[in-house]
């Protein structure tokens, strides 16, 4: 008996959560904003509904690759994406309005414009009582020196989903590791383009995968640099 048979309201919520990642990749932004709204009400686990935008938008990035979608594409699906974190963002958890987890500073990689991802990570941190200070897209990485220094940060997170972006990445974690007095804060980075080995050759001291694992990553930094005091 297939697993639809056996418990088909598990079967049913999976038809919908496809037919949703299909709206979301056909850039039908009435119907799966709609179609979230109805889920989230009866009672979907948000990060479920997470990883189906996510998947939305590979597929969209997908299609631009492969040419059937435009930049126009890309610009729907970035408000998309924005919409629907507006609604997951009170579901995902609630801003911790005290610090006490650590300070971040964090930060979009220069030439690079994409914040939707560094958002989401730093909407995680604020709810698990780091204190993130944003600089924003495009930030140079003079500027991540200089910040860094003015608010003398626990750690310090890039986003880089651009691979023309890298050269710059890699210029940040240098500069950071030779210029801030030792023991320097880790540096973090995460976006699509990057990897285990991407992150070897840019020098980071940490890489994630997603926000989730993100998080999970700055918790452990975190108390390892407190063991270590
Ligand atoms: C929406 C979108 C846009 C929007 C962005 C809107 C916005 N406000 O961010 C706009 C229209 C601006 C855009 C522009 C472009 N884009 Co675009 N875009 C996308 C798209 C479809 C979705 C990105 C997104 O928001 N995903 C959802 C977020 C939540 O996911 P995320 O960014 O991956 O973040 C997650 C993780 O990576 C991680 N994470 C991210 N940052 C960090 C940081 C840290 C520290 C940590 C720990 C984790 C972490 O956590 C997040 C959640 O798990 C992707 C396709 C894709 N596969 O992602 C292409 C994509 C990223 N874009 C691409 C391209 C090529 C471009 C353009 C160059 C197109 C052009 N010809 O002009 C321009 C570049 C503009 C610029 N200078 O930056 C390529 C990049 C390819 C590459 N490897 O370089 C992609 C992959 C599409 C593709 N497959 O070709 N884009």
């Amino acid at each position: 008996m297939t697993e639809q048979a056996q418990n088909p309201a598990a079967g049913a919520k999976d038809l919908r959560l496809q037919r949703l990642v299909g709206q979301i990749a056909e850039l039908n932004e009435d119907a799966c904003l709609a179609e979230l709204k109805r889920l989230l009400d009866e009672g979907v686990d948000p990060t479920e509904l997470l990883t189906c935008f996510m998947e939305g938008m590979r597929r969209v990035g997908e299609m631009f690759e492969t040419g059937r979608y435009f930049i126009a594409a890309l610009i729907m699906a970035g408000e998309i994406m924005r919409a629907a974190m507006e609604a997951l963002s009170p579901h995902l958890g609630q801003r911790a309005t005290t610090g006490g987890g650590g300070k971040i500073i964090i930060g979009t990689i220069q030439g690079d414009i994409h914040d939707l991802g560094k958002n989401l990570f730093s909407l995680l941190l604020s709810c698990h009582q780091f204190e993130v200070v944003d600089l924003g897209v495009d930030v140079s990485p003079q500027t991540f020196l200089e910040k860094a220094i003015e608010h003398k940060p626990d750690l310090i997170g890039i986003s880089c989903v651009l691979t023309t972006s890298v050269p710059s990445l890699k210029e940040a974690v240098e500069l950071l590791r030779d210029q801030l007095p030792k023991p320097a804060p880790p540096v973090i980075i995460g976006g699509t383009c990057l990897d285990e080995r991407m992150a070897r050759f840019v020098g980071s001291d940490l890489w994630a995968s997603d926000a989730a694992n993100g998080l999970k990553i700055c918790q452990n930094a975190l108390k390892w640099r407190t063991e270590a005091d």
